[in-house]
């Protein structure tokens, strides 16, 4: 068994619509450990150092803004595959797409009006799991 580690973000509209133990519930059930799980309000240079790879995309500025709303779910989880894992747990961007069974799938109600009220954010590769728990976790 190879343990990895991901970061998975629950976006302001999880946690606005009271989805915070539902999402950790279906990471736990799926045997992840949570490591590491915090409250935060996101900065500008937290958000802007997370979406680095997005800068400059049409979507951008309304994700930086949606992304600071209000407060959202940080946290870290551990397990086999886990990066991939939560991936496969969230379902595709586009709730539009995304299978029933997964996050984005049972949860997401915006489909067909905007992508970014997606509930979720999950690393998508063991460098991007390093470089976004450093920006969450700074003491880790
Ligand atoms: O990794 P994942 O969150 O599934 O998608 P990304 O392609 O990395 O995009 C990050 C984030 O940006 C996505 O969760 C919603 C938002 N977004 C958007 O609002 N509109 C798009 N066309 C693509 C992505
Ligand atoms: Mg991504």
């Amino acid at each position: 068994l190879v343990t990895e580690r991901t970061l998975v973000l629950v976006k302001p509209d999880g946690v606005q619509r009271g989805l915070i133990g539902q999402i950790i519930a279906r990471i736990e059930a799926k045997g992840y450990s949570i490591e590491k799980l915090e409250l935060v309000h996101a900065t500008a240079e937290q958000l802007a150092a997370h979406y680095e790879e997005h800068e400059g995309k049409p979507f951008y500025q309304p994700l930086v803004d949606f992304m600071s709303e209000g407060p959202l779910v940080a946290l870290v989880a551990s397990g086999h595959g886990v990066i991939p894992g939560f991936r496969s747990l969230a379902g595709t961007t586009d709730p539009t797409t995304a299978a029933p069974g997964t996050i984005r799938g049972d949860f997401a109600r915006d489909w067909g009006v905007s992508v970014q009220k997606n509930l979720v954010h999950g690393s998508d590769s063991e460098e991007s799991a390093a470089r976004e728990i450093a920006i969450w976790f700074p003491e880790d």
